[in-house]
Formats: C-alpha cells, structure tokens, sequence
C-alpha cells in the first residue's frame, strides 16, 4: 500500500510498507520505562543485539532446547521458569504487550495528526498492520476490544487511524469496513468519545459532541457529582476534554480531512445535522444507555446555557482546568495516568503553550511508553507497562513453590527484589489535596513510579512479595522497616465505610453518579466500587504483616481485616461464586477471595462461605479437568464459557483457590494440573489462549504474562502441599 499524494500534507505522512525488519526492533527498559527502539543503521543492530526477550515478544525464534519432560509439577514449574527468565528485563522486571482495547491508537494518531506530529514510517508500518490483524475477519470492522464484535466506535475510529497513517480508501480491507461501518448507520451512532476525536480532527463538527464544561471543576468540593468524586479514569478524561471541548478546538482542514467526511457518514456531510444527532448510538455501541436526567442536562447545557455562559466564567474554567492540567503533568513527568488522558493532555498543552512548548516536546516523546511491538504489527499499551504488578506475582510463584532458596533462581529474583525497592513511590505528590491526589508514600503502583498512582491492590502484592524475599536466607534486606511502614500507613487510608477496598482510592461519591455516565461503552465507571480482589489483596497482604510485625498498629489493622472480611462474606453471590472486575471473570475473583479468607484461617473444613465457593468452582470444571471463562462472563455477569474451551489460566486460578480453601479432595485439583502440565510446550513455555483480563466490565484486556505466572503458582503450591509426585 502507497500513501496517497493527492493532499498537500501528504509529503509529511509517514511512507507505509508492507512490514518492517523484526530484526531490527529492540525494548529499552531504564529503570521501568519501556519504548520500542527501530534500528534504521547496520552498526547499531551489531552493537546492540537483540535479546531473548526481545525475539520472544516480535515472534521471532529463539531457539531455546528442548528440556527434560515435566513429570511432577516442581518439574513443570522448573521447566516455566527456565524459559520465563529469558523474558526478565535488565533492571529486574517483567514486560509485555498490555493491548486488548481497540480505542487507544486512534486517540494518539489523531493527536499526533492535528499537533503536526511527524509519525515515523516503521511506526507507521506496524501499526497499520496491527490494526489491519485485529480487524474482524468475518465483517472488517473492529470491536472495543479484540475479542469484541464490531462497533461503531471501534470501526469509525480505526477506519480512521489507519486512513490518517497513509492507507488509501480504496485497499480492499477498507472497503470492506467501510461497508461495515455504513451499515451500522455510519459515524454518526457513534458513542461520545469517538464524536469528540472526529471533531478534533474536523471530521465531524462539535455540534454532535455532547457537552463536557469545565466549569464542573468550579463547583464547590461539597457538591456531590464534583468530578473530585469520581472514579480517577474518568476524571483524568474529563479533564482536557472538557478544556478541549470548551475551546471547540479542530486541527487543521487538509484534503484527507474532507475526504473523510465523504467516507465516514451515510449522508453527504453538508446534510448532517449534527446537533440531532448527539444522542445517537448504535446498539452494538450503547453498552451503558444514557439517563433520562443525564439527556435532559444535556439539553439543557446546549440549549439554555449558552445564553448564561459569560465569557469570564468560560475563561475561568478553562485556566483552572488547565492549572490541574499541568499539576498531573508534573506530577507523572508527562507520563500521565493512562493511554486516554496522555494524549489529551498532550493536545490541550499545544492548544495551550503553541507547538515548541517544553510541555508538548515532552509529552511527544512520553506517548513511546504506552507502544509495544508483537508479530502483529505495534499497539497501544493499555497502561505504560505491567512491571511492578507481574513482578510481584512471579516473586510470590515462586515462593509458593518453595524454590526462592535454589541457587538457580536467587539472580532473578535477587533482581526483581531490587526492582521493586527501586519502584517504591517515596513521596506524597506536591499540592496532593489542591488537585484531588490521594496518599502514596510507601506504595506501589501497577506500572511504574514515573506513572506513580498507588493501587491497593499493587500496593499488597509488591509488599508481600517484598516482605517474604527479604526474609528469606541469601536475601538483602532492601527496604528498612520505616518503608514497609509508610507502605501499611497509606494502604490502611483505602478501606470503605462498608469495609470494601477499591482500586486507586477510597469511594468519594454516590453510586447514583452512574446517572451522568456518559461514556455509553462503559459500565459502573463514575465512582471507585468495592472490589472483592482489591479488598481480599489488601487483607492477604494485611495478614502477612501482622505475621513479621505483630506490634505496629495491631489494633487499626485487625479492625481493618475484619471489617474487610464482613464485606467479602456480603459479595459472595448465593451460588458461591464472586464477581471479578478486573481478570475474567468468577474464577479470577474466586482465587483472590479464597486466598484472602484462607489468610485468616477459614478453609473448607471450618468455613460454609469457602465450602461454597469451593462448590461453585467444582461445578464448573470440565470434562477435560480445565476451567474456561469468557468476557462474557463480564459483560453478563454469569459465569460463561469460552468457545475455545479450557484455558490455562483460568484451570490455574480455580487449582489455586481449591489449594487456599484445602479442599479436601485432591483428585480434581489433580486433573487440572495435568491439563496445565500438558499444554506446556517442550521449551517450558505457555502459548497464548483466550483474553485474561478487563476494565469497566466490558472492555477485556490482555495479561499474557499470567499464562506463566498462575500456572507455576498453582503447580507448585501442589507441591509443597502434597509432595512433588507424578501426577496420576
Ligand atoms: C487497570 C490495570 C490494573 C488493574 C488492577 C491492578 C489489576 C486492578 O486490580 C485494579 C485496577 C487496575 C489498576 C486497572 C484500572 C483500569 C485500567 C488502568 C486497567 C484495567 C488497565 C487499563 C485501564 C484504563 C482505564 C484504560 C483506559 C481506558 C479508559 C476508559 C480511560
């Protein structure tokens, strides 16, 4: 495919081939932060070779052995770790790709497009084939997520991703999605999100964008649907797009511009009424239908409010919203909070600061961080990386499996401890309550500590995984005792009124904010909920302190556990089974909760809740002794099988919580293992199989790292259990 040069900006699209060279491509990792670097000079590729990590994510061969078959699981576990060590980075950490939502390479092209922002060719390359990969086979068009059928929003906006990378509209594939995306009704049942970045990009006009006022972050703090209440995702977006939407800001008008507004509607542009068509939305696309209340707001701040907006009042918001702009810039160094908000905020600063501003250089090269080369082409990261999350679950696999003291492994895991000490957050943010940050100091977030938002649960799960290594004979001891502390004093501000945890920070606001969810695509997003896996984290982690540290703040942490298990009692449903949020689906919760009731002594023999939720689970094992879950399972809230059967890590899961509750029969638990062991490949490795995890309970996102991590967790905590023995 040519890029066109029938447009005036042509010259500066980037030049589109069929592929790249994979040879060339190699993963920087400086202390976490992880780009994707393309070699264009021979002498570079020699000196800076390709490792073993990078091959495994390009798909290129890595020519590992063949070793030993497993015959135990201890011999499974020692064959998962001999390849999953290739794939630790330099500074200790694990990496992967992180995609699975289909709406995050549109927002940063079409940024990158209206800031002028000149997109590499091999850049340009990959991602028109990622994006070419990940169209539906059967139809063309694209989904909210890979898994997912196709939508208006994802159809419309990659459509439009990949024309704005040089595609020409007359490349068969885009003929066909095009069909699709018409006979879905065209772009305009779109959800919101996609009318905000087409007019944006001036492909729509800003009449169909419903409104999103700054002036919402004038309101006094006690107001109850203040943003400050709402769950950070959603706030951090709301924050440029509403500095965005108030300017009404549209990137220049090139010919590839008109041109799209020939090919996205089905009607002629000149004949769209643009503010007719703000509400509407295809049925594939409504996941969550608007309010009644949220309409009528809507139509009043159109309609009516116009008249009242005085031009002071508008400037005002603006300033503010652009003040608390800059303050989650300085905050992440231009990391931002996610793949969402980067972008926006790096468009509201050119909008803001002009093109050679210092904050829109920066954000430029912030967007690397969120890109991941595979052999599908380059995607968007969902976050900046995984590192601390699945390095602190591979420490704890394999403290499970009792081998953290074998020789072999102490260089790794010595490693991924340093890791970890390196990514602990030191410090509270500057202005934390001027701009609605919660307490951090001690904590450990998901990916980085540039990107540095606490979680609770990535705060338990590095600390446990901290608290045992440190501990063990031939470790350091890394972190001194102030520092586990500052870590249990800023996990003990997460917990609820009703005793729950949820994910960045404690519930600020009502349930009924829902009301103003405006995404469409999205469920249960405007406010912080209680998670079972969140709060049975926090308890399990809580549990292990108190087990090395008896004296600190004994009384505040036991009322805390036991209020935190009344609440996991409440979320059990009656079958027995738990709603999972954040990993698909019943049998991800199920495994965190039986560990976190395990942790304070409640197993099958003395326990009706972990007796039914060992019950559940069993109910569900298949013939093969697998487990298989689907994303439906999220987006119904019934636990639904996948089509392509068993799944590695789910069967892994449900073996781990059986193990936790001491269920007492071990032949089904026996079973399961045996399918894991069996599709464990002759160089120690797990292929990928269905989408692991989700967000917002419709949108799936993928964990491939956990296809190693559970695994060898639930092998070898078999082991020490019931002995290393060959498997029946
Ligand atoms: C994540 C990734 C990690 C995840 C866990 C730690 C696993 C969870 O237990 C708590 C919530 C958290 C931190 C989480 C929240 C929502 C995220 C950040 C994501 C699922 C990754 C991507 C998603 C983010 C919202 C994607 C951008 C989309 C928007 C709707 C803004």
């Amino acid at each position: 495919i040519d890029s066109e040069v029938n447009d005036t900006s042509a010259s500066k699209r980037p030049k589109l081939q069929e592929r790249t060279d994979y040879t060339r491509w190699r993963m920087l990792d400086e202390a976490g932060r992880h780009t994707w670097h393309y070699l264009e000079d021979k002498e570079d590729v020699e000196e800076w070779p390709q490792s073993l990590a990078d091959k495994y994510f390009l798909g290129l061969p890595m020519d590992l052995p063949d070793l030993p078959t497993a015959k135990t699981p201890l011999d499974s576990v020692k064959n998962g770790l001999e390849f999953f060590q290739h794939l630790q980075l330099p500074p200790g950490n694990w990496g992967c790709e992180y995609g699975g939502p289909m709406f995050l390479i549109p927002g940063l092209i079409v940024t990158w497009s209206v800031t002028e922002t000149p997109i590499p060719s091999h850049v340009a390359t990959e991602m028109k084939n990622y994006l070419f990969a990940r169209a539906n086979p059967d139809d063309g068009g694209w989904g909210l997520h890979i898994e997912g059928e196709s939508t208006v929003f994802g159809t419309s906006m990659n459509y439009t991703a990949l024309r704005l990378l040089g595609v020409s509209e007359e490349e068969p594939r885009m003929i066909k999605a095009r069909g699709t995306l018409h006979k879905m009704g065209g772009a305009t049942k779109a959800p919101h999100w996609a009318k905000f970045w087409l007019s944006v990009l001036g492909v729509c006009q800003w009449d169909i964008v419903n409104p999103v006022p700054p002036e919402f972050w004038l309101l006094p703090d006690w107001v109850p649907f203040h943003p400050w209440r709402w769950w950070i995702h959603m706030r951090m977006v709301f924050l440029p797009m509403s500095f965005i939407w108030s300017k009404r800001w549209s990137g220049k008008i090139t010919p590839l511009i008109l041109q799209l507004r020939q090919e996205l509607f089905t009607e002629s542009y000149d004949k769209i009424n643009w503010d007719a068509n703000r509400n509407t939305i295809h049925e594939k696309d409504d996941y969550h239908p608007k309010s009644w209340l949220l309409k009528t707001g809507f139509w009043v701040i159109s309609n009516v409010y116009p008249y009242f907006r005085v031009e002071s009042l508008k400037q005002k918001a603006e300033d503010w919203v652009f003040k608390l702009i800059q303050m989650e810039d300085k905050n992440t160094d231009f990391s931002n909070l996610g793949p969402v908000n980067g972008p926006m905020n790096f468009l509201a600063c050119y909008i803001q600061e002009g093109p050679k501003a210092y904050s829109v250089q920066r954000h430029r090269e912030r967007m690397a961080d969120f890109l991941w080369v595979k052999e599908e082409g380059m995607l968007m990261n969902g976050t900046n990386g995984v590192q601390c999350w699945d390095t602190a679950f591979l420490i704890q696999s394999v403290m499970d499996a009792d081998m953290a003291e074998d020789p072999k492994w102490k260089p790794m895991l010595t490693k991924a401890l340093e890791f970890l000490d390196d990514q602990q957050i030191r410090e509270n943010v500057d202005d934390q309550a001027i701009c609605y940050r919660q307490q951090r100091k001690g904590a450990w977030g998901f990916s980085n500590k540039d990107q540095g938002y606490a979680v609770s649960d990535c705060i338990s799960e590095a600390l446990k995984a901290v608290l045992v290594l440190q501990r063990t004979p031939g470790y350091p001891t890394l972190l001194e005792d102030q520092r586990i502390f500052d870590a249990i004093d800023t996990l003990l501000t997460y917990q609820n009124k009703s005793g729950g945890c949820a994910s960045y920070e404690p519930t600020r606001g009502s349930d009924k904010l829902e009301i103003l969810n405006a995404a469409e695509v999205f469920g249960r997003i405007m406010i912080e909920y209680d998670y079972p896996e969140c709060t049975t984290a926090v308890v399990t982690a809580l549990s292990l302190f108190t087990k090395y540290y008896p004296e600190y703040r004994a009384a505040d942490i036991k009322s805390f556990k036991e209020r935190a298990i009344r609440y996991i009692r409440r979320a059990q449903y009656p079958d027995g089974s738990w709603y999972g949020s954040w990993g698909i689906c019943f049998t991800y919760a199920g495994m965190f909760a039986l560990e976190s009731l395990a942790s304070i002594g409640e197993t099958y023999e003395n326990s009706e809740h972990v007796r039914k939720g060992c019950e559940f689970l069993i109910s569900k094992q298949r013939d093969d002794g697998g487990w298989s879950e689907s994303y439906r399972s999220c987006e119904r809230g019934i636990y639904t099988e996948h089509p392509s059967g068993s799944q590695v890590v789910m069967t892994a899961w449900s073996c781990i919580a059986l193990l936790e509750a001491h269920y007492p029969d071990r032949v089904p638990i026996e079973k399961a293992l045996k399918l894991i062991m069996s599709r464990q490949q002759p160089n120690g490795e797990w292929l990928q199989e269905a989408i692991e995890g989700v967000f917002n309970k419709s949108c799936m996102i993928s964990y491939p790292n956990y296809k190693f991590i559970f695994p060898m967790k639930a092998l070898g905590m078999f082991a020490k259990r019931y002995g290393d023995i060959a498997l029946p």
